[in-house]
């Protein structure tokens, strides 16, 4: 992510990612701060065994796109919602990348981090059947809370 600040987000993703065990890092890399940084980090993503990267960051958002450039793994952009702009900023600039050097565009903040997770383990589910389990279990438990509890009253 591109701050520290993105964390609130992005702890949606990690939680994700720790639910389904799938290994994963956690590293504020700045496409303005730390460019430098983040070219080495999207660099030497794959050699260090790196799979799919999800990067998320909020106003002018250039950290997906940048990855993305730098690498050829699955890059995963998640608009951090911003404070003036409630991350409509963000959004556009990660959605709006040229033809030829794509960003998997989620939605606005924890509901993007969420999905991007559940996104990656579809994707890694492709290779490691065990995952693509995990992901059905995780949808049968998901539909079956929503029928078991259809009274919002009660909690
Ligand atoms: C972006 O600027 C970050 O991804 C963050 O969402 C935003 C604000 O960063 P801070 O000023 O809170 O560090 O690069």
């Amino acid at each position: 992510m591109g701050s520290r600040s993105d964390w609130p987000t992005m702890e949606a993703a990690g939680e994700i990612l720790s639910r389904f065990q799938v290994p994963h890092e956690v590293v504020v890399v700045s496409a303005h701060r730390t460019p430098d940084k983040l070219f080495d980090y999207a660099e030497s993503a794959e050699e260090r065994g790196l799979e799919i990267i999800i990067a998320g960051a909020g106003g002018a958002a250039h950290l997906p796109g940048m990855c993305a450039s730098k690498t050829v793994l699955p890059v995963f952009g998640v608009p951090v919602e911003s404070a003036i702009l409630r991350g409509v900023d963000s959004l556009l600039s990660i959605v709006q990348m040229p033809g030829g050097v794509p960003v998997g565009t989620l939605s606005i903040g924890k509901s993007g981090a969420k999905n991007a997770a559940l996104l990656a383990v579809a994707v890694l589910g492709a290779k490691y059947p065990h995952l693509r389990e995990r992901l059905k279990e995780f949808r049968r438990h998901q539909t079956q809370d929503v029928i078991d509890n259809p009274d919002p009253r009660i909690m």
